[in-house]
């Protein structure tokens, strides 16, 4: 069971690299990686057992968040229409966007960030995706709102960025990462 001593924190290298494709078929170890990274997002929500092993609410979790510099990652949410998006996603990526941008109201935060970092950041309002799911299905999702912004958070790992790089109007001190430890 994945609980908050497995995920890496700021100044880790994972969280800085460009991750690999996944290998398809997926092996068992890949498979059970990705579905503990879904089943932590599910514990995470469940009040009861975040509270029981001190579990950060999370809707998606990427693999190099674990360590594994690996392209794939698993969100789990519902949507302001109640549309349930619980999915384990390998070699995912964007293949069409809108021009218009979105944020979240009140700016984001990571799993891997143990501070606050106000400021807005700018999201696609729209995105077209493509990836593979633990079902070992391609799928092709429209994704708009929050679940569009959690996949973009969460592609960003796959490539070394996170939220806060993309922060425009922010002091650059504070965009700077904790030392290295
Ligand atoms: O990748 C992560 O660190 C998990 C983040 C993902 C995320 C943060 C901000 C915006 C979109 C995705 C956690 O889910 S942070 C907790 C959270 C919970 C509900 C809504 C937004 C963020
Ligand atoms: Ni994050």
């Amino acid at each position: 069971m994945i609980t908050m001593k497995d995920i890496v924190r700021e100044g880790h290298p994972a969280l800085r690299e460009v991750s690999q494709e996944v290998q398809l078929p997926l092996s068992a170890e890949d498979r059970q990686t990705l579905e503990s990274m879904l089943d932590f997002l599910k514990n995470s929500q469940n009040p009861e057992t975040a509270e029981k092993y001190e579990l950060r609410s999370g809707v998606g979790l990427a693999a190099p968040q674990l360590g594994i510099k690996k392209r794939m990652f698993a969100m789990h949410l519902t949507d302001d229409r109640e549309q349930e998006y619980s999915y384990g996603l390998i070699n995912p990526k964007i293949v069409s966007h809108s021009v218009e941008l979105t944020h979240l109201e009140g700016g984001e935060g990571c799993l891997s960030v143990d501070r606050e970092v106000p400021g807005s950041v700018p999201r696609y309002a729209r995105i077209t995706i493509e990836a593979a799911t633990l079902e070992e299905e391609k799928v092709k999702l429209r994704l708009r709102g929050l679940p569009a912004i959690v996949f973009q958070h969460e592609l960003d790992h796959l490539n070394g960025v996170m939220f806060y790089d993309r922060i425009e109007d922010y002091e650059d001190e504070l965009k700077k990462e904790l030392p290295k430890l």
